[in-house]
């Protein structure tokens, strides 16, 4: 097991007492971030007490304490799974050969890059949140946006430690160039386009939570494979804060979907309640499904194949011994791609079809996400149903990317898709609408007449609990 050092000005489990040199230019970094979560975070709730979460320690059950906190008092933490011992690469050309401790020179460039791709997604969702505090529903989602962030930003740490320890002057830089580009900046985008779309009501926040955020498990989880143990350990520990987000967004959309089905059941139109239509929030899940699909990056994909074959990152579960092969070699993917004005299957080889494996799962993942939304509209004997929407619908990357299709899957043509988009995605007046639905609502036990209250509190706390406390 490894020692915690709780008392450090960067609490940690990676002996940076012992290290110098890296708490050093951890320590001049530090500013850096917090002026960076000043301007760019949350800026009008920093004075305030919020009841958050605090990761402490890794081990199973008690690794996280709950107080009252100032958001730039939380301690962002440095933390890795505890590893085994020896343990050794289990899949690509490597196979068997003992894991990295450190970065190996010819896996180098490919690493950073992956590293970096991740950090960069930390920061963006902070920005893109930064002003929803000012229209929470409810003090109880005030703080699960706050908490959420807080542990975006110590997601950032976790990437930048990996880039201060491990790759000398490049990596301090690149740690830099993370707090430097912003969500959304035209000179200076985040690298991955769903962060950069904006986050302006809870109805994106709750779909952003469930659907990017799952992105967030799945490509964590097969970085969390990787021969490189640092970045295994690291992303294994981030995966634990990572679960009450993406529950964060199932509850919430939830909720939305419920208060819809309540008003309806009471023979009342959502609508003329400041509540929002079931057929709203499906766009509104077409929309945040189809650009968290886009994060996989293209279902065929040399990248994807020379990080498998290299032992950066694995498939889903690869460890669980799940899969025949660890090499993944000589077997095919089939995969349908256009062709003229139909579908051809085609095969590729398995390695080149990594990222398609992976948006394989999470799309079966969604949708049984959807599947309990749904389960929940039947028990109140409403007739609408959420689907999710086809790995096809809205691409902008991948092999469908140039190619048109309705959400079910079936292909359209370009006449098709301009006269019928817009029952698909949100439309002006549609986010103008949902809009107008978001104002704060700061009694404790109070919610917005758009949302459901929530089954239970946070940590044994009632509902009504006071979450947080302004200044
Ligand atoms: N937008 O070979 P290809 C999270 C680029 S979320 C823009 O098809 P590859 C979180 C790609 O970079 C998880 N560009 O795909 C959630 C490449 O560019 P170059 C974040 C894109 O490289 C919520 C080119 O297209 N973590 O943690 O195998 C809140 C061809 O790429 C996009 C990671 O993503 C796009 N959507 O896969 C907070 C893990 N997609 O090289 C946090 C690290 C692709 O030609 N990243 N491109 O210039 C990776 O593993 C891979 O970079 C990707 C792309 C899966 C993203
Ligand atoms: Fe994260
Ligand atoms: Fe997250």
């Amino acid at each position: 097991m490894s020692t915690v050092d709780l008392e450090a000005k960067i609490p940690n489990n990676v002996g940076l007492r012992d290290n110098k040199r890296l708490m050093r230019a951890l320590e001049t970094w530090q500013p850096s971030f917090l002026q960076w979560w000043k301007d760019m975070g949350p800026t009008d709730f920093n004075e305030d007490q919020i009841y958050l979460r605090t990761a402490v320690g890794v081990g199973k059950g008690g690794w996280a304490h709950f107080d009252y906190v100032k958001m730039p008092d939380y301690r962002w933490g440095i933390f890795l799974a505890d590893g085994a011992a020896d343990r050794k690469i289990h899949f690509g050309d490597h196979l068997g050969e003992p894991v990295w401790s450190d970065v190996p020179g010819e896996h180098r460039n490919r690493l950073r890059r992956l590293i970096v791709t991740q950090g960069d997604t930390e920061p963006a969702s902070v920005e893109q949140q930064r002003m929803l505090g000012h229209t929470a529903p409810s003090l109880y989602d005030l703080r699960s946006l706050f908490q959420v962030n807080v542990e975006e930003g110590r997601h950032l740490w976790a990437m930048v430690y990996l880039l201060h320890t491990h790759f000398g002057a490049d990596g301090r830089d690149e740690a830099e160039a993370m707090l430097q580009r912003h969500s959304g900046d035209a000179d200076s985008p985040r690298i991955l386009e769903a962060f950069n779309e904006p986050i302006d009501t809870w109805l994106d926040f709750f779909c952003f939570t469930t659907f990017t955020d799952r992105d967030g498990k799945y490509q964590l989880a097969s970085l969390a494979e990787s021969g490189f143990d640092p970045l295994a350990r690291t992303t294994q520990f981030m995966l634990t804060e990572e679960a009450y987000h993406m529950q964060t967004g199932e509850n919430g959309v939830g909720r939305i979907i419920r208060r819809a089905a309540e008003l309806m059941r009471d023979g009342q139109d959502p609508r003329a309640q400041g509540a929002i239509p079931l057929d709203m929030v499906q766009k509104y899940v077409n929309f945040w499904a189809s650009r968290s699909m886009d994060l996989f990056g293209g279902e065929d994909s040399t990248n994807a194949s020379e990080s498998f074959a290299s032992g950066l990152k694995g498939r889903y579960r690869e460890g669980d011994g799940i899969y025949k092969d660890p090499k993944a070699l000589g077997a095919q993917y089939k995969l349908a791609v256009p062709d003229g004005e139909t579908m051809q299957e085609r095969e590729i080889p398995l390695r080149r079809a990594m990222n398609a494996l992976l948006l394989d799962a999470y799309h079966a993942d969604c949708r049984r996400i959807v599947q309990r939304w749904n389960r929940d509209l039947e028990s109140m004997g409403c007739d609408f149903r959420i689907e999710m929407p086809s790995t096809r619908f809205n691409r902008n990357q991948g092999v469908y990317g140039h190619y048109k299709f309705a959400p079910d899957g079936t292909p359209v043509t370009e006449a098709e898709w301009t006269h019928r988009h817009t029952d698909w995605l949100p439309t002006h007046a549609d986010r103008d609408y949902v809009k107008s639905c978001m104002h704060a609502v700061r009694e404790p036990g109070k919610f917005a007449n758009y949302i459901a209250p929530p089954a239970m509190g946070v940590n044994d706390q009632p509902i009504e609990f006071e979450y947080v406390k302004f200044h």
